[in-house]
């Protein structure tokens, strides 16, 4: 019998497709079989997604109390932690990333990303100014927070539980409702999810997934809607240039996680055993395929040769495999498609001169594994900061090292790329830290570690890498309108 599963669209609490609808392929990206048949939303399934979300703001969904909704989030996340292994299950089968990545990372984030915004709504004040006024009396005045209405999320690949859930978290925690579209390679988890938001309960059209792809599909129909009030999208840069230019036809507002090129920072006094770990790391978990990733790796020249041996053993030692096997800690690219994209840039990096340290290519896998996006983690040296590699987003397993003299050096090379996403600065000197910190111009700066997320704190890049905050009461900012009242006294 077929283990193929039909995937459909999750609208007003129940799982639908047109009967005419067009099914595409989803390939694992482990060994290239066909694992899923997903339909693609018409521009009439988006539109009904949206009546369903809209219809439920005025309905039960819209009635609830702050706590009621609170005990609501509190059981989605209790129903993923419940159903920990059918969502680590359906990740691995559209990522191909390892278990332990799943298990550890991004499965517990995606039932965080519902309890921590049920705490933030629970417990946020409001702000309120008392007045004078010419009779003497004044007039008191106090903010309100409501719900923006429908919030269209969409979502990229590469993480995709955590990433969807830290929009739609937030964004019912302020009392919204969502359409989710979901990238076109990785759909499982937001429809299981339709499942949890079933099981505990949650009102019809609070939550809505319609799947497809970007342009002139599913991804387009959602973020031209009318209907749509604020557009919160996490992406590449370009495609978010598109979605701002949708999201101008009605003033509507969004909020934007872009693409990065981030710079690793290793001074000669750091504790090196912990910035090999970290900077290996950040350069390859999840095949790469991270926007934190260290693409460029900067290191103090005391320690330049002793680090890139370091890192090249550290790299070699990875082990592929089926993501279900526990030993396997290195996965496959999500797509044929991106695997063209990276070798690309592979190929890009000899042109211009690199020194290969490890890696380069396609590993020999097995038969059953041939079919896979596999490619090599590697490691280059030698380039100027001019080539391809070092200064656009691969969105892969490979970082380029370079050694610098200087504080100065080393702060100006690394603001000197159009993206401002993420830095991870490896030194054991606390003021030097706190001076590179403050000049280096991304949104979240790391310091002996990477990927280290409080989800109170704000979140979101500089530059080319995003608009606005998330996190906390940042969030809030965005998936609230909020409205001030002034009472004479
Ligand atoms: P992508 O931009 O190709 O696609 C993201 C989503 O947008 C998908 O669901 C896609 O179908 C949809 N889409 C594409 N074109 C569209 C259009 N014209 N209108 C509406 N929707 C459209 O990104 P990706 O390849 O899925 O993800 C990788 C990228 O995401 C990288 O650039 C990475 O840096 C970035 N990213 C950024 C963050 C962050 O927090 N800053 C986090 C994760 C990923
Ligand atoms: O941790 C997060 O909240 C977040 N947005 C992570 C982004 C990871 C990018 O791949």
């Amino acid at each position: 019998m077929s283990q193929i599963k039909r995937i459909q669209h999750f609208i007003g609490g129940e799982f639908v497709a047109a009967p005419d609808a067009r099914y595409f392929d989803k390939r694992s990206p482990v060994d290239g079989s066909v694992i899923a048949h997903i339909a693609e939303a018409s521009a009439a399934e988006v539109n009904a997604a949206v009546q369903a979300a809209r219809t439920a703001l005025k309905g039960e969904w819209g009635k609830l109390s702050t706590d009621q909704r609170v005990d609501l989030l509190y059981g989605v996340a209790n129903e993923i932690t419940r159903r920990f292994d059918d969502f680590v299950a359906a990740e691995m089968a559209d990522t191909g990333q390892p278990s332990h990545v799943q298990t550890h990372v991004f499965i517990p984030r995606g039932a965080a990303n519902f309890k921590v915004f049920a705490d933030v709504i629970k417990n946020v004040a409001a702000e309120s100014f008392r007045m004078a006024t010419p009779d003497g009396r004044g007039a008191l005045n106090y903010a309100i927070r409501n719900p923006k209405g429908v919030i269209g999320v969409v979502a990229p690949w590469n993480a995709p539980f955590l990433l969807m859930t830290w929009k739609v978290g937030p964004a019912l925690a302020c009392g919204n409702t969502v359409v989710v579209k979901p990238s076109e390679e990785t759909p499982l988890t937001a429809t299981l999810l339709g499942e949890v938001m079933n099981t505990v309960g949650m009102p019809k059209g609070v939550y809505n997934v319609v799947n497809g792809f970007g342009p002139d599909s599913a991804g387009e129909f959602l973020t031209r809607h009318p209907k749509v009030d604020a557009i919160t999208f996490t992406g590449e840069t370009r495609t978010g240039t598109a979605i701002m230019k949708a999201a101008a036809e009605g003033m509507r507002d969004i909020s934007f996680e872009l693409g990065g090129k981030n710079a690793g920072i290793v001074f000669a006094d750091c504790n090196f055993e912990a910035a090999i770990d970290g900077i290996f790391r950040s350069a390859f978990l999840n095949t790469g395929q991270v926007c934190l990733g260290t693409e460029r790796v900067y290191v103090e020249r005391p320690i330049f040769e002793r680090f890139v041996t370091a890192l090249k053993a550290k790299v070699e030692g990875v082990r592929y495999g089926r993501p279900e096997d526990h030993a396997s800690t290195y996965g496959p690219l999500i797509s044929q498609e991106h695997r063209d994209k990276v070798l690309s840039y592979y190929q890009k990096a000899m042109d211009e001169g690199a020194t290969l340290v490890t890696g380069g290519g396609v590993p020999d896998m097995p038969a059953d594994l041939a079919g896979g996006s596999w490619v090599q983690p590697t490691i280059w040296t030698g380039l100027p900061e001019t080539a391809a590699v070092v200064r656009e987003e691969i969105f892969g397993p490979c970082c380029h090292v370079r050694p610098f003299d200087s504080e100065d050096e080393v702060i100006e090379l690394a603001n000197d790329n159009e993206y401002g996403l993420a830095t991870t600065i490896w030194t054991e000197n606390l003021s030097r830290a706190h001076r590179v910190a403050e000049r280096v111009e991304v949104g979240v700066t790391w310091v002996n570690s990477w990927f280290l997320r409080d989800l109170r704190t704000p979140f979101g890049g500089s530059k080319q890498s995003g608009i606005g905050r998330e996190g906390g009461v940042h969030s809030l900012e965005f998936y609230t309108e909020t409205r001030n009242v002034c009472i004479k006294l």
